[in-house]
């Protein structure tokens, strides 16, 4: 099974292959949909898997992802004309006054690795913006992200933001100090630790 050879090449941190074998699948006529879950779903569920389990680190996901990314740029101008491969559109930032994105990053990798559309607003996103990017998207999940104590009342602000405007999306919050309890005590749908935890829920979340 050719796609093997994807698969292998994300979890090799291959970018250049992962590039080169996704083309030749793609030019052998393989199809768009069996090399994106496949080779490169599977690839990440399974160093998602390995990162939960121990046995890989931060990095190595970093390093997996930006392979994976290699062989997503090639498939994407063909998933977005396809249009059955989309399984919900997430919006994503890092909260007012946060300059931390490596996590948030990671986050929205895996999120297009496993199918969805991601709107990724950057860092020091303010609640109006988070707002009109959910509305105008229509999207299913708005995404979190905040590394410092003194910004996690900005998702507080921000879920309220989206209630005071009716905006009816579901909630998810992340970031090293963030926890479930926290999560809980400002009404957000769900929280996660990780980037494969994130990508778990979300999936959860538009069931
Ligand atoms: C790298 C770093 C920086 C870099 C950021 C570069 C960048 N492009 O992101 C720079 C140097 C810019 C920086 C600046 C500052 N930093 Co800093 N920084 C860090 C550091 C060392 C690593 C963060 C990181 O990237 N981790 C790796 C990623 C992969 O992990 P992660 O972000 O936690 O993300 C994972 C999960 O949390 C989760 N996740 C993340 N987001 C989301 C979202 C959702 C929805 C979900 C479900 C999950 C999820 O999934 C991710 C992947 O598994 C941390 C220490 C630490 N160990 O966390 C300090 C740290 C966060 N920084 C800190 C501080 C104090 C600062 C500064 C205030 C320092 C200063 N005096 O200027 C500034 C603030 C700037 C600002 N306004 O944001 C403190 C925060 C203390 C606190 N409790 O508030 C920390 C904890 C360091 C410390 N021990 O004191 N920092």
């Amino acid at each position: 099974m050719a796609t093997q050879d994807i698969f292998n090449a994300v979890v090799a941190f291959d970018e250049a292959g992962v590039k080169e074998k996704t083309q030749a699948e793609l030019d052998a006529g393989t199809d768009v949909e069996s090399i994106l879950n496949d080779g490169l779903i599977s690839a990440m569920d399974h160093v998602g898997e390995k990162f939960s389990s121990g046995e890989l680190f931060v990095p190595e996901m970093l390093m997996a992802a930006q392979a994976m990314k290699g062989g997503l740029e090639i498939l994407k101008p063909l998933l977005a004309s396809s249009q059955s491969s989309s399984k919900g559109t997430v919006v994503i930032g890092t909260v007012k006054g946060d300059l931390h994105d490596i996590g948030k990053n990671l986050v929205a990798m895996m999120m297009e690795g496993a199918g969805f559309d991601v709107v990724d607003l950057g860092v020091d996103v303010d609640s109006e913006a988070f707002v009109k990017a959910a509305s105008d998207n229509n999207a299913n999940v708005l995404a979190l992200s905040a590394l410092l104590t003194t910004t996690m009342p900005a998702m507080e602000t921000t879920i309220k933001a989206l209630r005071d405007a009716g905006v009816s999306i579901k909630t998810i919050i992340g970031g090293a100090p963030v926890t479930q309890a926290f999560a809980d005590q400002i009404g957000a749908d769900g929280y996660s630790a990780d980037a494969p935890g994130a990508v778990k829920l979300v999936k959860q979340l538009v069931a």
